[in-house]
């Protein structure tokens, strides 16, 4: 009846998810998949009605608590925050980390899931967190399909998770297909437990164990995590357990039959392989229950389900036909005072007659309406204005909330405080101004951990950690292997069980390997939850420029663009850097800092607070003021732009360079405007691609701060060429903007405005 849009199921996986939930323990994670409904309803933590209530997508968190109505159906989790945003007691109950879509993206954050457990049962100065982990005894289940195995992030993990022997246990479902396509296309020798024997560790070896086993045999299920489940959790080693000859039978979803692409024979075999009948045929066998009794449960069963469908409608109907009914109300207040009554009553009539209204035919008809009476000035008009007013606040809590953290710990929220420079206050190399900041939240925070390529025994290609894992040990500050993917999703997984990671990517060039997770796992978490849950991962890594076209990358628009519900932080230079790490390390957000390549040698001063000061999010700085034009910018060209103005200012142009210094959120109190106002020009200069950030600047300013009035010339951007950036000294001055290129724009600029003063120099 179009009462669902889309529906993908569980069933002929029964079996080897009850046997999961059987060992799965208060503390434990899982991080699935949308196959795992009977796992679900095992653990108790989702009632047959939420589950018909996501089919619906049930806006009320209440009734839908995976995601309140955001995730389509098949896409678990549990509240791991309460309604302010606090963590709840994790060791305390069973947790589920919301589910996406994109095959094997589940994959990564187990890696941080299980890695947690390691740190909490290894490093003694988080035993007080008991709310968090029983000594680490908590295992990370993951649930794959056996085609998603295919994806390169799974195998990542599982070396990682074998490198780093951690508590991981990987379910992979088996049905041979991934939607059409059978295994022989996916897996080399079609078995990903063949595949992996490699892994298997030995009497000599660390590695992982592997296990086998039939779908449909209870016994062997039950025996088989049993013991995996022992082993992960007592001796921390990873545990792959592939579950053959499991079934589809209803296909892949309800988009299409899997009779299309399945032989007869196969079909056959699902039919007479489906793990409720061999459970009943065992049952039968054991004489534990009657055929009579077994169709008595059966036919019970079915009932409860349908029950739990009809009053999941009927609740999920109560608001949206309240808000019909307030609608029509409204409407015929108008109708009585409008010319337009005829036209009005067609509008309520067809609102009237929908059998299943939406929330969007009754806005949709609301909006119509308001349009037939526009030139009419009517009470009841009003009256509806109102109404929709505050309905549009309404529904935008119901699908547009919680893309950052609105707890008391939201970043936005950290109170401002500024550095303290004394005759004391040391010059020394940028880098050595971060060293002080890490230092000093290492010693203060034993949540606190940075890990990454090189981070641990050189402390960073860039030398910000040197010397902190010899005072700190080697949980504290740690090196990874390269595997930018699950480095991320180690962040993420450790982040979402309470600790405070700070995840490297070496150099910005290289986040596309981890961007694909950032985006669909970490950016849109609380999203997707509705704050159900949040993964405060600091991820820090260094671009803009340095040398050649992968050491001098600034793709900005890129994660602008992908990355939203993350902070994007942009420092110029190392002491704002640690004045953000200082204010994200007091936030429950997520953020990325992206610090100068070719800052860490320039000198900079420590500020005497250096572990106490904190920089604002979403306030840019003035660095140099003026009056004749605004130039927008951050990061490197922060320098550049200085030098040209500094050249500019000789030949009598007075800039005001803006350093915006978080690209997300975006000068939340509009100071550029303030500036444009004064200048009424306005430059945004930046080192990404023509039309990336500089562009995005540019709406922000002209579009969403309305600075467009206030400008006496065209607006323009400073970007570098489309391609990377060519090698060298040279490759650099041609390929990235410099200050002779900045210099050249604004005299332009100057130049259109008064040529007399400003003759052309070409
Ligand atoms: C990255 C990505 N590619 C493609 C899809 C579309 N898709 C959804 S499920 C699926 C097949 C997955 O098969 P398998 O992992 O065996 O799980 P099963 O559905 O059989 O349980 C595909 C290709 C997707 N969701 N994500
Ligand atoms: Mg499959």
């Amino acid at each position: 009846m179009g009462k669902a849009k889309f529906g993908i199921f569980g069933d002929g996986k029964e079996l080897p998810q009850i046997a999961m939930a059987k060992v799965f323990q208060d503390g434990d994670f899982r991080s699935g998949y949308y196959r795992d409904q009977t796992f679900m309803f095992a653990i108790e933590e989702l009632t047959l009605q939420e589950y018909f209530a996501q089919l619906f997508a049930h806006t009320d968190v209440n009734a839908e608590p995976s995601s309140a109505g955001r995730s389509m159906n098949g896409h678990y989790s549990t509240r791991l925050l309460d309604e302010k945003g606090n963590w709840k007691a994790l060791s305390q109950q069973k947790n589920v980390v919301a589910d996406i879509s994109p095959t094997a993206g589940q994959i990564p954050r187990l890696v941080g899931l299980g890695y947690a457990s390691k740190l909490y049962r290894e490093n003694p100065g988080l035993a007080h967190m008991t709310e968090f982990s029983t000594k680490g005894n908590e295992i990370a289940f993951g649930t794959i399909g056996n085609a998603a195995t295919s994806e390169g992030m799974f195998f990542e993990a599982m070396n990682a998770a074998g490198v780093l022997q951690i508590p991981v246990l990987f379910s992979v479902w088996d049905d041979g297909y991934g939607i059409s396509v059978p295994n022989e296309y996916h897996t080399t020798k079609g078995s990903i437990s063949e595949i992996l024997k490699g892994f298997q560790r030995n009497s000599k070896q660390k590695g992982i164990e592997i296990f086998t086993v039939n779908g449909w045999d209870y016994e062997a299920l039950c025996k088989t995590y049993e013991l995996a489940s022992k082993i992960c959790r007592e001796e921390h080693v990873p545990v792959l357990v592939h579950v053959e000859e499991v079934t589809q039978p209803q296909g892949h979803s309800t988009s299409g039959s899997h009779e299309r692409y399945k032989p007869k024979e196969r079909l056959k075999w699902e039919a007479e392989h489906d793990c409720i009948l061999k459970m009943r045929e065992w049952i039968l066998k054991k004489g534990d229950a009657t055929a009579e009794e077994l169709d008595k449960l059966e036919s019970e069963a079915k009932k409860t389900a349908k029950e739990a469908k009809k009053n999941a409608w009927d609740a999920f109907m109560v608001e949206i036909i309240k808000e019909q009914k307030e609608a029509l109300r409204l409407i015929d207040g108008i109708i009585q005072e409008s010319k337009s009554g005829n036209d009005l009553m067609g509008l309520k009539n067809k609102l009237a007659a929908s059998l299943n209204p939406t929330r969007l035919d009754t806005v949709r008809t609301v909006r119509k309406a308001l349009r037939f009476v526009r030139n009419e000035d009517l009470v009841s008009k009003r009256q509806l204005i109102d109404w929709l007013i505050q309905l549009n606040e309404h529904n935008f809590d119901r699908y547009s909330s919680h893309l950052y953290s609105q707890s008391d710990q939201a970043s936005i929220k950290v109170k401002p405080i500024a550095p303290i420079f004394t005759a004391n206050s040391e010059l020394v190399d940028g880098r050595e101004v971060l060293q002080a900041c890490f230092d000093s939240a290492l010693k203060r925070d034993p949540r606190i951990f940075a890990f990454g390529e090189d981070v641990g025994k050189i402390g960073d290609v860039n030398q910000a950690f040197a010397g902190l894992q010899e005072k700190y040990g080697e949980l504290r500050v740690t090196d990874t292997g390269i595997r930018e993917c699950t480095i991320i999703g180690q962040g993420i997984g450790a982040a979402i069980r309470g600790l405070r990671p700070i995840a490297e990517i070496q150099y910005l060039d290289y986040i596309y390997y981890g961007l694909q997770i950032m985006a669909d796992d970490l950016s849109c978490l609380q999203y997707r939850t509705k704050g159900g849950q949040k993964a405060p991962l600091i991820i820090r890594t260094r671009g803009h420029r340095l040398e050649g076209i992968w050491h001098t990358g600034s793709p900005i628009g890129m994660l602008l663009h992908s990355l939203r519900g993350i902070y994007i932080l942009v420092p110029r230079n190392m002491t704002q850097a640690a004045g953000f790490y200082n204010t994200l390390f007091q936030s429950d957000d997520t953020a990325l800092i992206i610090e100068c390549l070719n800052g860490y040698r320039l000198k900079e001063r420590v500020p005497d607070n250096i572990g106490d000061f904190t920089v604002p999010l979403g306030i840019p700085e003035i660095i140099q003021k003026g009056e004749d034009v605004t130039i927008v910018t951050y990061g490197s060209m922060c320098r550049i732009v200085m030098e040209a103005a500094a050249d500019l200012d000789d030949v009598g142009i007075s800039c005001e360079v803006i350093d915006v210094q978080t690209l997300l959120p975006f000068d939340t109190h509009h100071s550029i405007l303030d500036s444009i106002k004064k200048t009424s020009r306005v430059i945004f200069a930046d080192e990404d691609v023509p039309g990336g950030a500089s562009a995005f600047m540019m709406q922000k300013v002209l579009e969403e701060q309305s600075a467009y009035q206030y400008l006496d010339s065209a607006p323009i951007t400073i970007a570098a060429k489309e391609h990377r950036s060519a090698y060298a000294s040279d490759g650099d001055y041609f390929s990235k903007p410099n200050s002779e290129d900045v210099f050249d724009k604004v005299y332009e600029l100057m130049s259109e405005v008064d040529p007399r003063k400003f003759p052309n120099i070409y």
